[in-house]
């Protein structure tokens, strides 16, 4: 498929790399990208071969938010009738397999929002987060004002949606809200070991881990360990369990087939 706002490429034919390209304005999420976003993820979680995704940007911006030039002259009766630009957003959300966020420069407003839909975030050293809407007379409208406190906590969630203000990577990873920072020159690298370490593994593990960790956040505590145990039983029906615990008694490599 030809896309004109993001560039899509696969390593080691498992791992599905979606990068955003709107250079000129520092990957600011307009309709079309998103929708090419969710065209290209939905092909990857298709992908039988494909066993984790990641999405990233430039060097400069992972995505410096939604597009303000585009948004600017919406009027109510647009964005709420044609719910405007949430569709196109809710895509990533049905994605099963992982999907990794490597974030470098700017991950600001729908941006952020976007880093935060992903299963979890390795920022570059460089990297900038924040939710700078209050500035613009809106607030978040992709998450934001919902997994943010999830992720950080009311305190420092408060603090970034109310001023606006960035925070760097340091203080992002110190808050929880990205799983890892590296140097800006080993970020592929990195993310790429992680992407592939994951899609190294049994795929119907995988996606299981996912479901059962995002679960967390749709319930109560018994609810969440009681949806866990299911699927942990339900693992043993699987022929990579067999194989995985088989191959750690025979101290070999294990073989998972995705069954
Ligand atoms: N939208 C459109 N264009 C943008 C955006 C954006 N979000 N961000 C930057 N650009 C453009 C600039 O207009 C500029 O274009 P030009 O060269 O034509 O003037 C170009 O990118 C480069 O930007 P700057 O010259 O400003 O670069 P600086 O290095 O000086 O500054 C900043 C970088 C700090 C990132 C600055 O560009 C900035 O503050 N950008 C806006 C950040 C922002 O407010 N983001 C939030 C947007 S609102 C939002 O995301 C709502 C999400 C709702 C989602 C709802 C889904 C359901």
């Amino acid at each position: 498929m030809a896309y004109e706002n993001i560039i899509v490429s696969t390593e080691a034919e498992k791992v599905g790399i979606i990068t955003l390209n709107r250079p000129k304005q520092l990957n600011a999420l307009n309709e079309e990208l998103m929708v090419e976003l969710g065209q290209a993820l939905r092909a990857f979680d298709a992908d039988e071969k494909i066993g984790c995704i990641i999405i990233t940007g430039s060097e400069k911006a992972f995505a410096a938010g939604a597009d303000i030039a585009a948004m600017a002259e919406y009027t109510f009766n647009e964005v709420y009738k044609n719910e405007y630009i949430t569709r196109s957003w809710e895509t990533i959300r049905s994605i099963r397999k992982p999907v990794i966020a490597a974030v470098s420069g700017f991950a600001l407003g729908g941006g952020c929002e976007l880093a935060m839909m992903c299963d979890f975030i390795i920022a570059a050293d460089n990297a900038k987060f924040g939710q700078p809407e209050i500035k613009l007379g809106v607030i978040p409208g992709a998450g934001g004002t919902q997994r943010l406190p999830r992720a950080v906590g009311k305190a420092k969630a408060m603090d970034l949606v109310l001023t606006g203000r960035f925070i760097d990577a340091a203080e992002a990873e110190r808050v929880g809200l990205v799983s890892r920072v590296v140097p800006l020159d080993k970020l592929k690298d990195e993310v790429l070991a992680a992407a592939l370490t994951i899609a190294g593994y049994s795929q119907i593990t995988v996606i299981a881990a996912k479901e059962s960790v995002n679960q967390s956040f749709e319930t109560s505590l018994a609810e969440g360990v009681h949806f866990e145990r299911r699927i942990f039983h339900a693992l043993f029906a699987t022929e990579d369990q067999k194989e995985g615990m088989k191959a750690f008694l025979e101290k070999r490599a294990p073989e998972f087939k995705n069954r």
